[in-house]
This record gives structure tokens, sequence and C-alpha cells, in this order.
């Protein structure tokens, strides 16, 4: 995820396929900031974010026992949420040639 748009574009995709319930509330998006507090990188890079933040209100707000970046229901705004939760992953690859 790297741009405005696709974060719009991956919150509209998840908001069609899944209707919130208490067992799922979270997509983890591959960001994190577990190297750097408060730094948030993709996964395994150091790509900074560079897109406005999409963060609900108080969040990020869980210091170094949350860094883990998901998209949370309903609104599928970010909240920083502890990495050993058990949510669904969104991967992104390459489209094939
Ligand atoms: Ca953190
Ligand atoms: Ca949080």
């Amino acid at each position: 995820m790297d741009s405005e748009e696709e974060n719009n574009y991956l919150k509209a995709l998840i908001n069609s396929k899944y209707t919130y319930t208490a067992d799922v509330p979270a997509f983890f998006t591959g960001f994190t900031d577990i190297d750097t507090e408060g730094a948030w990188v993709e996964h395994g890079s150091n790509n900074q974010m560079v897109f406005p933040p999409d963060w609900y209100m108080d969040e990020p707000n869980g210091g170094t026992t949350e860094n883990c970046l998901v998209f949370y229901f309903p609104d599928l705004k970010w909240v920083d949420f502890p990495c050993s939760s058990e949510q669904i992953m969104i991967c992104e690859m390459d489209a094939p040639a």
C-alpha cells in the first residue's frame, strides 16, 4: 500500500467482501513501527509511509505494545494493534505478467 488511492481501494474492497463481526474486526496492512516507535514502514523494508495518514481519532495509542497497523471496522480507519493478535492479513503481490 503506497498511496491514498490504494488505501481507499482496499477499504472499499474489504467493505464489499466482509461484514463486521466482533470476531474479525481488523485487517493487517503490513505496516509496522516495531523497529522505531512512531516510524511506520512496510514490513521488511525501510519504505516510510508517504501518503496522508488515515488514523482513527486518538490512534495510534499503543506505544511499543501495538506495532502493527490494521484497518479497523466499522470505518476501516487505521489503528495500531498488537502484532500477536490473530486477524486477517492483506497480502500484496505483483500482477501476473
Ligand atoms: Ca507502536
Ligand atoms: Ca491502538
